[in-house]
């Protein structure tokens, strides 16, 4: 779970805060949140805990994020050298509300130069996403004014080198009046593709920049691992309204998100709800780009069961882009191993 540090205006002060739900304390001082993605860890055994937490009452959001080089696994059993944010891939989720001041400390714990490109603000690139090198640190902020599912990823180039290799995290920046509808399961799905070729004997895989030219790639994953929630699904209740945040991380593929056996009853293009697309089966988006999916899975109508998550560009879905939904407690049929 999140390493997060909340500072109030004192005890009194947050539970008013709380009681008129603002992100202000009586006396004024924003409430601020600190985490730390170094001692943050993402669940990632026996799968990346796609669940998300719901986005806190704080108005000021301070995360340091340090990039380190890790050995991660992209496909069960297959271990690959890979580049983070925070040693996950993809990183930790962030998530804020629309308006919240957001304070990024970057600290680059790798022996090569990195950056970070929050797709999330509007600032200029030439300073809040500069390269930095070996020991640096970078500070910068921005304010979240613009609600949706956002990308967030390495700029160095090359840029296709940087992405391939893990570097890509989503933020979700929460409209500020909410979603307009009551979610009681929340995940997050980062769709991305890996590139590997054999390295050394006995050693990980390696980055193979020229099949990544060619996008021929050799997984695509959800959420760093191929095929993971194939035996360990995402279990929801029936009844259950659920939301997806779906970032696509690419570098280069798109991602045709679709739920067999469900119907999205809205999509919010970029997770703007004010984009708003109704009953639909299967929608793109496009590398370096995200949406919210939701749907509802009642009795009579996407039920107890099984259900498949998917790109339903199926060359992708065939190199590990699937993962699978369990509503209720089915019988599970042979073959179908939980
Ligand atoms: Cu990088």
């Amino acid at each position: 779970m999140r390493n997060t540090r909340i500072m109030y205006g004192g005890l009194a002060a947050a539970a008013v805060m709380a009681a008129a739900g603002l992100g202000f304390a009586s006396r004024g001082e924003p409430v601020v949140e600190q985490v730390d993605f170094g001692v943050t860890t993402t669940a990632t055994t026996p799968v990346f805990d796609a669940r998300v937490a719901p986005v806190t009452k704080a108005t000021v959001r301070e995360f340091r994020i340090p990039m380190t080089h890790r050995t991660i696994e992209i496909a069960p059993g297959v271990k690959y050298d890979g580049w983070t944010f925070g040693n996950t891939v993809p990183g930790p989720v962030v998530r804020v509300r629309e308006g919240d001041l957001v304070r990024i400390t970057l600290v680059n714990e790798s022996n090569m130069p990195h950056s970070i490109d929050f797709h999330s603000a509007r600032i200029p690139m030439d300073q809040a996403f500069k390269t930095i090198g070996p020991g640096e640190e970078l500070e910068f902020e921005f304010t979240a004014n613009d609600p949706g599912a956002y990308m967030v990823h390495c700029g160095t180039p090359p840029v296709l080198m940087h992405i391939m290799q893990g570097m890509y995290l989503p933020i979700i920046v929460d409209p500020r009046e909410g979603w307009g509808t009551k979610a009681d399961k929340e995940f997050v799905l980062v769709q991305s593709e890996f590139y590997a070729k054999q390295g050394h004997e006995g050693h990980a895989m390696q980055p193979d920049y020229q099949a990544a030219l060619d996008k021929d790639a050799s997984y695509v994953v959800f959420n760093g691992k191929a095929n993971q929630y194939a035996n360990d699904p995402l279990e929801v209740a029936v009844g259950d309204r659920v939301r997806f945040f779906v970032v696509n991380a690419g570098p280069s593929l798109r991602s045709d998100f679709h739920i067999v056996g469900a119907i999205f009853d809205r999509v919010y293009p970029d997770g703007n709800p004010k984009n708003v697309l109704e009953s639909v089966q299967t929608y793109t988006v496009p590398a370096g780009g995200g949406a919210v999916f939701e749907t509802v899975f009642d009795q009579n109508a996407s039920g107890e069961g099984v259900y498949a998550f998917v790109t339903h560009a199926f060359a992708d879905a065939a190199k590990g882009a699937v993962g699978m939904i369990k509503v209720g407690n089915p019988v599970m049929a042979a073959g179908m191993s939980h």
